[in-house]
C-alpha cells in the first residue's frame, strides 16, 4: 500500500515527510505479516527479546528516562488559556507549533516513517473514530496493532473525504549515517512534548516512545481529543473500565468505573467474583465512550482493542483472567527476564526466582534493593484473548450503564463504599475524588492529589466546563441516569495493613450496588453519603475480623471536616467556571458534617 484516495491525508503525509525527512515511508495495513516484520526488525536491532515461554511474545526495555506518561510535558493548546483551564499545561498554538516544528525538522533522518490508519471502535461503526498516526517507531506500530484496529479497511471507510484525527509522533532521535542506534532511542525530558490542538482535532507528540505518550489512539485521541468532541456532540469520553456483572438469577448489570492510572481498573474489569453464582465479563479496562441511545439510556463502548496493563502485582491470585490473557501474542515492556526465557515482575509468583535480568538489563539477585521490574512495567495484549471478554465487547450499540463508580487510592479517611444521594451529589463525589499518585506518571509517588473523575491528566478542556457537562448529561438522562457510588479498596488500619482483601471480594461491594439499583436493600444515611446497613454487605465465607470491618466502614467526622479546606482550595482553581451546583453540594456536605 502506498498512499490513499484521500487527498487531504496524502497532503498531510507529504507535509510531515517534507518536515521530518525520513529515509523511507511505509503505509501500514495491520496484517500479521506486517507485525512479524516489525518484530523481526526490532529483534535484529536488539530491542525485542523473544520469550521462549510465550509464543509470539517479546520483551522490551526502555530508556530509564522514558518509563511513563509525562504530565508536566503534556499540553492542551487552545487559542486562549481559559479553554485549557487550570489543570492543563498551556502554550499558544502558534508558539507551540513553532517550537515543535523546530524539533520535528529532520527528526526522522535515517529512520522509516510509518503511516498507521486506525479505528477507535469497530471499523465502520457509527460510534468509531478514525485516526492516522505517523510515527518513526516500529515498536509503536506493533503496539498500535494490538491497542487499536489498524487496517487497510480504515482507508476504505475514510474514502476520499472522510474525517480523521491526524496524530504525529516522533521519538525525536534522528540517526546519522554510520551512527550506532541507542538501545531505546528517545529525546531528553526537556524536549518531550505531548501536545493537543483540540480546535483542529490534532495531536503532535515528540520525544517519547512509551505508552500513552506514543500510542496516540489511547489517552491523546480517545480521551483528550474525544472529551472535546464529546462535549460538543453531547456524549461522554471517560477514563473508565466497563464490566458486565450477572447475578445468580441471570440479571445483567453494566458498570463503568473511573480510577486513576495504576489503581486497579484492569483487575476490577476482569474480576472473578468470590460470591457463588455471580459472573463477571470484561468489556474494557481503561476507556469508555458513552452515548444516549434510543432507549434514553447511556450506552458504553470500549474504543480500544487491547489492554495496556500494569504488570507488577498481576498474578494468578490477583487477576487470573489477565494472566490467561498474557499467554501469547503479548508485548511486555520493562518487565524482568527469567533465565528460562520468561518475564517476571514483583508479585507475579509466590516465590521470587533465584536470578533474573532486571528491567535495566542487569543481573538481579533477589537480595537487590531495587525492584526487578519497573513499577510501571506494562503488558500490551489483545482484548480478544481475555477468557472473560464479553460477547458484547464489540457490539456497536454498546451496553447500557446501570452504575458509575468513582474512587482512588486512599490509605485513610475514605470508607469502602458510599452511594451518592442523587446525581448532583455523585458529580460532587467525582469532582472531589482524590488519590495517592502512582508510577504511571513521571513524578512523585504516594502524594495525595485531587483527580476529578480520574480525568485530571486526560480532560482536554477546562475542567469546570467538564463538571458542567456532567450535570447536563444527568439532566438529559433524568431518572434513566446510572446510579453513582464511591469506593476505596485501599484503606489501611492504624497498623498499616490493608483492611479489605479486594480483588474477587470486591464482588461483595458490587452486589450491594446491584441490590441498591433494584431497590432490594436500604441504606444508612451518613454525612458523606448512603452506606450499607449492618448485615447488608454480603460477607459470607469471608474471614474478616469485625473490628476491621468497623474501621473500614467508619466515617471519621473530624477527618472529613479536615478535608473541607482542601476541597475549597481545589474548587477555587476553577474560578467562575465552577458550577454553582458543586458549591451547593459542598455546603450541604458541610451542613451534614455539622
Ligand atoms: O497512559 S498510559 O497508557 O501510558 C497508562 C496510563 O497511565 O493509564
Ligand atoms: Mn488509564
Amino acid at each position: 500500500m502506498n498512499g490513499s484516495k484521500h487527498p487531504k491525508l496524502n497532503a498531510w503525509v507529504k507535509e510531515v515527510a517534507d518536515l521530518c525527512t525520513p529515509g523511507s515511508i511505509v503505509w501500514c495495513d495491520g496484517s500479521k505479516a506486517e507485525y512479524d516484520r516489525m518484530m523481526a526488525l526490532l529483534q535484529e536491532r536488539g530491542m525485542a527479546i523473544p520469550l521462549t515461554k510465550r509464543p509470539n511474545s517479546f520483551l522490551f526495555r526502555t530508556d530509564p528516562s522514558d518509563v511513563a506518561r509525562v504530565e508536566d510535558r503534556t499540553y492542551i493548546s487552545t487559542t486562549t488559556q481559559g479553554e485549557a483551564g487550570p489543570t492543563n499545561n498551556w502554550v499558544h498554538p502558534d508558539e507551540l507549533k513553532k517550537t515543535m516544528r523546530g524539533l520535528y525538522r529532520g527528526c526522522m533522518r535515517g529512520r522509516t516513517m510509518y503511516v498507521i490508519p486506525f479505528s477507535m471502535g469497530p471499523v465502520g461503526s457509527p460510534i468509531a473514530k478514525i485516526g492516522v498516526e505517523i510515527t518513526d517507531s516500529a515498536y509503536v506500530v506493533a503496539n498500535m496493532h494490538i491497542m487499536t484496529r489498524v487496517s487497510a479497511k480504515v482507508l476504505d471507510v475514510l474514502g476520499e473525504n472522510g474525517e480523521f484525527v491526524p496524530c504525529l509522533h516522533s521519538i525525536g532521535a534522528p540517526l546519522e549515517k554510520g551512527q550506532k542506534d541507542a538501545p531505546w532511542p528517545c529525546a531528553p525530558i526537556e524536549k518531550k512534548y505531548i501536545s493537543h490542538f483540540p480546535e483542529e482535532n490534532l495531536i503532535w507528540s515528540y520525544g517519547s516512545g512509551y505508552g500513552g505518550n506514543a500510542l496516540l489512539g489511547k489517552k491523546c485521541l480517545a480521551l483528550r481529543i474525544a472529551s472535546n468532541i464529546a462535549r460538543r456532540e453531547g456524549w461522554m469520553a471517560e477514563h473508565m473500565l466497563i464490566l458486565r456483572l450477572t447475578s445468580p438469577e441471570g440479571r445483567k448489570y453494566h458498570i463503568a468505573a473511573a480510577f486513576p492510572s495504576a489503581c486497579g481498573k484492569t483487575n476490577l474489569a476482569m474480576m472473578q467474583p468470590s460470591l457463588p453464582g455471580w459472573k463477571c465479563e470484561c468489556i474494557g479496562d481503561d476507556i469508555a465512550w458513552m452515548k444516549i441511545r434510543t432507549d434514553d439510556r447511556l450506552h458504553a463502548i470500549n474504543p480500544e482493542a487491547g489492554f495496556f496493563g500494569v504488570a507488577p502485582g498481576t498474578s494468578y491470585g490477583t487477576n487470573p483472567m489477565a494472566m490467561d490473557t498474557l499467554k501469547e501474542n503479548v508485548i511486555f515492556t520493562n518487565c524482568a527476564l527469567t533465565d528460562d526465557g520468561d518475564v517476571w515482575w514483583e508479585g507475579m509468583t509466590e516465590e521470587t526466582p533465584k536470578h533474573v535480568i532486571d528491567w535495566k538489563g542487569r543481573d538481579w539477585p533477589p537480595t537487590s534493593r531495587e525492584d526487578a521490574a519497573h513499577a510501571n512495567a506494562r503488558f500490551t495484549a489483545p482484548a480478544r484473548q481475555c477468557p472473560v471478554i464479553s460477547p458484547d465487547w464489540e457490539n456497536p450499540e454498546g451496553v447500557p450503564i446501570d452504575i458509575f463508580i468513582f474512587g482512588g487510592r486512599r490509605s485513610s479517611v475514605v470508607p469502602l463504599v458510599t452511594e451518592a444521594y442523587n446525581w448532583d451529589h455523585g458529580v460532587f463525589m467525582g469532582a472531589t475524588a482524590a488519590s495517592e499518585t502512582t508510577s504511571a506518571n513521571i513524578g512523585a509517588v504516594g502524594n495525595l492529589r485531587r483527580d476529578p473523575f480520574a480525568m485530571r491528566p486526560f480532560c482536554g478542556y477546562h475542567m469546570g466546563d467538564y463538571f458542567t457537562h456532567w450535570f447536563t448529561m444527568g439532566d438529559t438522562l433524568g431518572h434513566k441516569a446510572p446510579r453513582i457510588f464511591y469506593v476505596n479498596w485501599f484503606r489501611k488500619s492504624s497498623g498499616g495493613r490493608f483492611l479489605w482483601p479486594g480483588f474477587s471480594d470486591n464482588s461483595r461491594v458490587l452486589k450491594w450496588m446491584c441490590q441498591r439499583v433494584d431497590g432490594k436493600v436500604g441504606a444508612k444515611e451518613t454525612p458523606i453519603g448512603l452506606m450499607p446497613k449492618d448485615g447488608d454487605l454480603d460477607l459470607s465465607g469471608l474471614n474478616i475480623p469485625v473490628e476491621s470491618m468497623k474501621e473500614l466502614m467508619s466515617v471519621d467526622l473530624a477527618a472529613w471536616k479536615a478535608e473541607i479546606p482542601d476541597i475549597e482550595k481545589h474548587f477555587a482553581l476553577f474560578g467562575d467556571r465552577l458550577p454553582e451546583r458543586l458549591r451547593q453540594q459542598l455546603e450541604e456536605m458541610k451542613k451534614r458534617l455539622g
